[in-house]
């Protein structure tokens, strides 16, 4: 799969807004690693890499920032503008996150601790792999 979005849950109430996300509810994997990006400079784009094993949710809690997945044929861009959408991206998936807003916090939720072993930083690599999986 190339990416899902995933409209997740708003509490609501006179005071403001919550969002609960728990394992294997809001979406399919439990989280083992969670990390964010902030501050990110005008113009630049993150990722550019894809991983073997880890499943990643990705959510912009403030601000907003594109994502690109590509799984080697296809490509599809998501716009990640609200703190109640997630998006999905699948191992084997080529993800590049860019146009980040001057106040863009995207989170992240991964099932896997940090391992570098798990990247594919090159993308010609990713296609020999996803060609031979
Ligand atoms: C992704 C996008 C959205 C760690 O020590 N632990 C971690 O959990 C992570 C993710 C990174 N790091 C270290 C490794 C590097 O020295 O932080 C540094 C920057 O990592 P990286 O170059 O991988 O950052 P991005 O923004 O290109 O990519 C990260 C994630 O790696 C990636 O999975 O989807 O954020």
């Amino acid at each position: 799969m190339i990416g899902k979005l995933i409209n997740l849950k708003i509490h609501g109430d006179d005071r403001g807004s919550l969002i609960a996300l728990e394992n294997s509810k809001s979406f399919p994997f439990e989280i083992k690693r969670v990390f964010y990006i902030f501050g990110t400079q005008e113009g630049i784009s993150r990722g550019n890499h894809s991983h073997y094993k880890t499943k990643q949710f990705l959510i912009s809690i403030s601000g907003s920032c594109k994502v690109t997945l590509d799984d080697g044929i296809n490509k599809k861009t998501f716009n990640l503008d609200k703190p109640n959408l997630g998006l999905l991206q699948d191992p084997y998936i080529w993800g590049t996150m860019h146009d980040f807003s001057e106040d863009c916090v995207l989170m992240v939720l991964a099932d896997d601790l940090y391992k570098e072993d798990d990247y594919i930083r090159d993308y010609d690599k990713f296609l020999e792999v996803i060609k031979n999986d």
